[in-house]
């Protein structure tokens, strides 16, 4: 990892559909939309978590850099779980004489190599809690400066196939959002940056959907929100998830396009908005091969967990950047890029 990198934390909720459950019916969530949802709950990141008591329950993240963390919970009502990383196994408990307070580092790396990576969570116990992950990814060379674009869904940047339609709420990036439930109906964009940001909600009755970025492969990711069990209009969570995220990018144009699959259920994908990150260098990493996950395999962690729940190296990162470069950080977690899309708003009610 190149500290003096620009360096960017982004953390994946529970929710968001970047993360591939094998089965969101092995989990239990709270509902974001029911009246009684605490958003603000101390005890879980957005209000939000994935609790499972089912053995072989399991979730997958797909990501790219050099660091990741996961947060979940920690408690005698807690067991086993296995982190598959690439090639890496690793057996670890969250059990506990003592229940936690809140979200705690389950397990941290950040001697990865630069490369893809590829996570899979699985419980092997008693009961496993998922909060969010973070993992590190460097949108910029050292020195650099980045802005971020962000393109509303109602941008004329965007073209699209198919009907969609509109959809307003004060929770939505921007207050809108637009929809489609029709097969195949596909947003394009055309951009430059080094990285981006999907974001949209996420409920009962969305299913399938592909990102196909540049001449990549596409990638097949699920919308359906976890707590609502059949399809329906229930467990929206409309506060913007991040629905896929694409880094590593040089300086030439880039296009990704978004396919709904809508299948039997006519099923629905909701556009909030794009945010890209432009840097003032570009400056693409070599991906590592595959193989060992690990810069450092006689320092590999075979036992794995970091057990002293301080969140040392996302803060670290943090840290290793300018000033300046924080504030690009900042802005592009998602879930402070809300805040400051939501402020605008607040704003206009005084
Ligand atoms: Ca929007």
């Amino acid at each position: 990892m190149d500290s003096s990198a620009v360096n960017v934390n982004v953390t994946v909720d529970d929710f968001d559909t970047v993360l591939v459950y094998d089965d969101q019916a092995q989990w239990t969530t709270p509902d974001p939309s029911s009246g009684d949802f605490n958003g603000n709950d101390p005890q879980y990141l957005r209000g939000t978590y994935h609790l499972t008591d089912r053995v072989g329950a399991a979730v997958g993240l797909n990501f790219t850099g050099p660091a990741l963390y996961i947060y979940g919970h920690k408690g005698p009502r807690f067991g086993s779980y296995r982190i598959e990383l690439d090639s890496a196994t690793i057996e670890s408990s969250a059990r506990a004489d003592a229940a936690s307070d809140g979200s705690v580092l389950l397990y941290g790396s950040s001697n990865l190599t630069y490369g893809n990576h590829q996570l899979r969570l699985t419980n092997l116990g008693e009961g496993f809690l998922l909060d969010y992950i973070q993992y590190t990814f460097q949108a910029a060379p050292a020195g650099a400066t980045i802005r971020n674009e962000t393109y509303q869904e109602d941008n004329s940047a965007f073209s699209f196939t198919g009907e969609w339609g509109h959809n307003t709420s004060p929770a939505f990036s921007g207050g809108g959002t637009t929809y489609t439930n029709e097969d195949r109906a596909t947003a394009t964009l055309k951009f430059k940056g080094s990285a981006i940001y999907v974001l949209g909600d996420i409920k009962n009755d969305h299913r399938g959907y592909g990102i196909k970025l540049d001449g990549d492969a596409e990638q097949f990711l699920n919308g359906t929100s976890g707590c609502g069990g059949d399809f329906g209009l229930t467990c929206e969570q409309q506060v913007p998830i991040l629905k896929f995220l694409g880094s590593n990018l040089d300086d030439s144009e880039h296009t990704i396009t978004i396919t709904n699959y809508a299948g039997v259920n006519n099923s629905f994908f909701d556009l909030d908005s794009v945010v890209v990150a432009v840097p003032s260098t570009y400056g693409p990493r070599q991906l590592a091969d595959s193989g060992s996950p690990f810069v450092l395999p006689s320092g590999t962690p075979t036992s794995g967990t970091t057990t002293d729940g301080t969140p040392r190296s996302t803060s670290s990162s943090g840290s290793n950047v300018s000033n300046q470069n924080s504030a690009a950080l900042l802005a592009l977690n998602p879930l402070v890029l809300f805040c400051f899309l939501l402020l605008p708003l607040l704003h206009r009610k005084l």
